[in-house]
């Protein structure tokens, strides 16, 4: 068995178990209890990863694998998967679209954290502010992209930008995204309903 320090609110640990479903993975990894935390490091996971920050997967070899994006591709090795297309144009884009999902989860998380992890007297509204406007600026080029979307979680750059939208219904369900973003949303509903993502749904 593969091991991976895991967390169902983490939208990184959720892109690497889609992934792990969509390629018939899932049964072969061991979740191991994990409370990664930005001041408050885990030594747990420091085991796999220096970083101490989750997902981090063992391999049975003993190879030790991080970040989420290292760990979709060595799963999709593993499994000679396609959900990294072969054809240039479409690699970049796809891995452009992982990046603007990734990028999504990273300024939300870094806004979270600046309630939630920091003192009430270090603080700062603006920090957060900033990063929700990145949130915003992702989410408009969601939407400008969203018609060519396919429903199905074939594709590593619609994955991660679905764990990145599933990530702000937990988290930020007060920013109301589908209002403004239309088309995103009516593909949204599409993808969310795949037993890859109603199998990994964030929760508490
Ligand atoms: N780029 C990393 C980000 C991983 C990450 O930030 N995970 C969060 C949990 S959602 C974490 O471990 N935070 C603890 C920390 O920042 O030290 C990835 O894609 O795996």
């Amino acid at each position: 068995m593969m091991q991976l320090f895991f967390a169902t609110t983490s939208a990184y640990v959720r892109k690497v178990m889609v992934c792990a479903t969509v390629l018939g993975l899932a049964e072969e990894i061991e979740r191991l209890d994990s409370a990664a935390h930005p001041v408050v490091r885990d030594e747990r996971i420091a085991l796999f990863n220096p970083l101490a920050k989750v997902p981090a997967l063992r391999t049975e070899d003993g190879l030790c694998l991080y970040d989420s994006r290292v760990i979709c591709e060595y799963l999709n090795a593993r499994a000679q998967g396609h959900l990294y297309p072969e054809n240039a144009e479409a690699r970049w884009k796809s891995l452009a679209r992982q990046a603007l999902g990734d990028g999504i989860i990273d300024a939300a998380l870094l806004a979270r954290y600046e309630f939630t992890a920091r003192p009430p007297e270090k603080q700062w509204q603006g920090w957060a502010d900033a990063q929700l406007k990145k949130v915003t600026a992702a989410l408009a080029e969601i939407e400008h992209q969203a018609s060519s979307f396919r429903a199905q979680p074939d594709d590593i750059g619609l994955i991660a930008i679905g764990c990145a939208l599933g990530y702000l219904d937990f988290r930020f369900a007060e920013l109301n995204w589908r209002a403004s973003h239309p088309l995103t949303a009516a593909w949204f509903a599409l993808f969310d309903a795949h037993p890859a993502m109603t199998a990994t749904h964030p929760h508490v």
